[in-house]
């Protein structure tokens, strides 16, 4: 059965994670046990600990650098995965949605995020919703483009989660589109994303364009070749500034034709637990 909780206090204003608005964000360090972290996609080889904190480190600066307030929360090493903060929590325009994640054993990643989330949130008109009973969701497989919201039906995430998301998207008045995830990709976020508000990028193989369905004027999905859908994770930020991982030349070549300033990452040591760049943060 799902369970919502509706907590309603004092209106002062709204925050939304709209490109524009994007002001702040909550990241979480590497643990020496992310040698242990799933990886059954992009994933594989054994992972350098050392270097993953580099980049990870790399990544953070990046994002100090455009201007973002970060909140670094302490590593957790009973949870290898615990730096894919992505997943455990989604924030629409200041309200929680804290999904049961999607693998058994990431379910209790969630406490110190939900906590801080609460405390920085806690002025605004928000409604939390708890996912209980047989929901499943990971907050990768969730992407916004403007006001429309898309949705992934994976191996983490079920009807009953979709249900929980559609019921506070419904009460924000906003659209909720579903999209099968293929067998050979993890979330949705780990083939698609949007670098800007209009903006749809995803790869031949994985998506295609009529999966997100007719899209408000002026957006558009552009296909990248299948081998750079790693490179379709894309963080897009105010200033015109887009992150993207380093070697996905065609991802690059493209948005910087969009007249983007684009910030190259070396990821490829936390590729190889799956992870990809929206996955490491989330904006609130
Ligand atoms: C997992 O399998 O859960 C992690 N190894 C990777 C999670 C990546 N998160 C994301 O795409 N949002």
């Amino acid at each position: 059965m799902v369970r919502i909780k509706d907590t309603l206090k004092d209106i002062s204003h709204m925050a939304t994670v709209r490109l524009d608005q994007k002001k702040r964000a909550l990241v979480r360090s590497i643990p020496l046990s992310f040698t242990r972290a799933l990886a059954q996609y992009f994933g594989g080889g054994e992972k350098n600990v050392a270097l993953a904190r580099e980049q990870h480190s790399a990544y953070v600066q990046a994002l100090k650098d455009a201007g973002i307030h970060i909140k670094v929360i302490d590593e957790d090493e009973n949870h290898p995965d615990c730096v894919f903060v992505e997943d455990q929590a989604v924030v629409i325009d200041g309200h929680i949605l804290l999904p049961v994640p999607g693998h058994p054993s990431r379910v209790r990643e969630q406490p110190p995020i939900s906590k801080y989330l609460r405390e920085q949130l806690r002025k605004l008109k928000i409604r939390t919703c708890k996912m209980g009973g047989e929901g499943r969701m990971d907050g990768g497989d969730i992407l916004r483009l403007g006001d429309l919201f898309f949705v992934g039906r994976s191996t983490r995430t079920n009807e009953r989660g979709i249900f929980v998301l559609k019921e506070l998207l419904d009460w924000l008045g906003y659209e909720l589109r579903i999209i099968n995830i293929p067998q050979n990709a993890l979330h949705l976020t780990s083939i698609s994303s949007t670098p800007t508000d209009s903006i749809i990028l995803t790869a031949e193989g994985f998506l295609k364009p009529e999966d997100f369905g007719i899209l408000p004027e002026g957006c558009r999905v552009v296909l990248m070749p299948e081998e750079e859908v790693y490179g379709c994770n894309t963080i897009g930020l105010p200033g015109n500034k887009v992150l993207i991982a380093k070697d996905y030349p065609t991802v690059a070549q493209f948005l910087r034709s969009e007249g983007l300033e684009v910030i190259e990452l070396d990821f490829s040591e936390i590729r190889k637990a799956d992870g990809s760049l929206t996955c490491c943060s989330i904006f609130y």
